[in-house]
């Protein structure tokens, strides 16, 4: 897989030129955007980690076969943040949903150990309200009993309130479970054109 890291960037000015699809990774810190990009694209130090929360703090543009952007963003309700940063990355965030230039999906991550939480549950709220494509990945489930996790995954789908059919992946970075899935979701979103520009 040929992938090149292109940008990395504090605001939405220093995006690529270049006009791509876009498959946006978004979470809360630490939920394991930045492994599971590593993952999906089988690089082991491509996207820096971080047992820390707050590890990504820029935009960073991944060129995927010279066809796609994956893009990984700064988490979000990461505790030791102050008010205005918070503010700051809802606004970016925000921008970046409404941009309607470039075409954009959007992949939502959510530790599956937890409960969504009321951002989490907002933020979905503002995808979907974007219009954007959207599918839900549960990271981290190797650390939950294979028992568990049905039950997991129908209370992330049932707090979010996204639709019936939403696309949905148990992820492990560390088992290395989901990339396939992920893949197969992002080659049909463009072999259907999926995420469109309004341009
Ligand atoms: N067990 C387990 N740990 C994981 C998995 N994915 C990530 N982690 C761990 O979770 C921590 C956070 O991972 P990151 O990928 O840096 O999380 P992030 O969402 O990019 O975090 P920020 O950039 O701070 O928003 C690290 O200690 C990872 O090793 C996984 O699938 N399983
Ligand atoms: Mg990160």
């Amino acid at each position: 897989m040929r992938v090149e890291l292109v940008t990395s960037t504090p605001g939405l000015q220093g995006r690529p030129e270049r006009i791509l699809p876009e498959f946006a990774f978004i979470g809360r810190s630490n939920c394991g955007k930045s492994s599971l990009i590593n993952h999906v694209l089988q690089r082991v130090k491509m996207a820096r980690t971080s047992g820390k929360p707050g590890k990504t703090r820029l935009l960073n543009y991944y060129l995927v076969e010279d066809r796609y952007f994956l893009v990984d963003l700064p988490g979000y309700g990461y505790a030791k943040v102050s008010k205005q940063q918070r503010e700051q990355w809802r606004r970016l965030f925000r921008s970046f949903l409404a941009c309607q230039e470039r075409p954009l999906a959007v992949v939502q991550l959510l530790d599956a150990r937890h409960k969504p939480s009321a951002l989490d549950v907002e933020v979905c709220g503002w995808i979907m309200a974007a219009g954007h494509p959207l599918a839900l990945a549960a990271t981290k489930i190797d650390k939950v009993g294979a028992n568990s996790r049905p039950a997991r995954y129908r209370e992330i789908i049932s707090t979010l309130g996204a639709p019936a059919g939403t696309p949905f992946f148990p992820t492990s970075a560390v088992r290395g479970t989901g990339r396939r899935e992920i893949l197969a979701w992002i080659d049909a979103m463009l072999e259907a054109n999926a995420p469109a520009a309004d341009v």
